[in-house]
């Protein structure tokens, strides 16, 4: 519970004998911060550089009355949470009841009652008290929920990367090669795919280990990123040591060329590879298929294709391309 001297009270009456009186009774109930105004305009004033908990309004002022301040507080954004009490000599049922529909909080008669004026004003104290903490702990779950949606989409994001190369990984290309595919049948592209595959590889991770078999991977993956370098093209590792290439909107005579460009790049790493029968450096067979996107056909059809491409590569001797 907080004190009542954290508390900032607003007493608004043009009688300078009311504004003494209640001041006397707040201060008698421990409350210390109490500003007082003269009228409507005053009050204004004094709201405008002050955070108040609770205003003490009287109605019959000169200027802008209770009515009309009132209104005006409970149209303002900034202030339309202040809870206010009115307190006024009019003692008519059609006035309290204007006033609550206003948005007053509650009502006193002039002259008030002391015991009354305590219970009535510590009751609305304690209900912004508590509207305020939920407003805090409103903010503090918005910004907990914002930072929880970050992660979650970092998290989406890296469970769609390989750990070992950082590249995108398996589940990355099948949400992409649909995405790709239904692009290229909207649009009636053509769509180039390569599937390459690590000769010998086994027989590399048996003689230098697994480790120089890793190192080895991650080469041969940032080679091939760098060799594919348009922004829609997706290089994904698809699985042990095979990769594979999208390309949208790309001829069978491109995605053939930017393949033995390929071919030769990861042969030009000079990765010694003493137990392949293929060349004395590490080296990749590479299968490549391009299809016009549309039809019944469906997207496996062009993987389908690459592998068996792929397969003729290694049958044929490896380290080499085939279509
Ligand atoms: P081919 O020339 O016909 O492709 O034969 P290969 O030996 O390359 O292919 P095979 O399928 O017989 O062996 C693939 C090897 O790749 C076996 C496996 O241990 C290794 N491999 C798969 N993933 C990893 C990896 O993440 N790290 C390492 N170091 N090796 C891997
Ligand atoms: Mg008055
Ligand atoms: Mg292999
Ligand atoms: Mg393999």
């Amino acid at each position: 519970m907080p004190n009542h001297e954290d508390f900032n009270l607003l007493i608004v009456d043009d009688n300078e004998m009311n504004r003494d009186v209640l001041r006397r009774h707040l201060v008698r109930q421990g409350y210390q911060q109490i500003l007082a105004a003269e009228n409507g305009k005053e009050a204004l004033e004094m709201l405008s550089g002050h955070n108040f908990d609770l205003i003490l309004l009287d109605i019959q002022m000169p200027q802008m009355n209770g009515y009309e301040l009132l209104a005006y507080l409970k149209a303002d954004l900034k202030l339309s949470h202040i809870p206010v009490i009115m307190i006024s000599a009019v003692d008519e049922i059609d006035s309290v009841v204007r006033c609550i529909e206003m948005g007053a909080e509650d009502y006193l008669h002039k002259p008030f009652n002391r015991v009354l004026l305590k219970a009535r004003t510590s009751a609305c104290l304690e209900k912004k008290r508590l509207r305020d903490q939920e407003e805090i702990y409103r903010q503090q779950l918005e910004e907990a929920n914002k930072k929880l949606a970050e992660v979650n989409q970092q998290l989406e994001q890296l469970s769609k990367l390989d750990g070992l190369t950082g590249i995108a990984n398996r589940r990355y290309f099948d949400d992409a090669i649909a995405k790709a595919w239904s692009i290229a049948v909207a649009e009636k592209q053509t769509i180039a795919l390569i599937i390459f595959d690590i000769d010998f590889f086994k027989q590399f991770n048996d003689a230098y280990g697994h480790q120089a078999g890793d190192e080895c991977l991650k080469q041969v993956a940032r080679v091939a990123q760098r060799t594919i370098k348009r922004p829609h093209d997706v290089v994904a590792r698809y699985g042990g040591e095979e990769f594979v290439v999208i390309l949208p909107n790309t001829p069978l005579s491109g995605a053939e060329k930017l393949a033995r460009e390929l071919r030769q790049d990861v042969e030009n790493l000079q990765i010694n590879h003493a137990y392949s029968a293929a060349s004395m450096y590490v080296t990749i067979s590479l299968g490549v298929t391009a299809v016009l996107a549309g039809g019944d056909r469906g997207y496996s059809e062009i993987i389908a294709n690459a592998d068996k491409a792929l397969f003729l590569a290694k049958q044929q001797g490896k380290n080499q391309v085939q279509v």
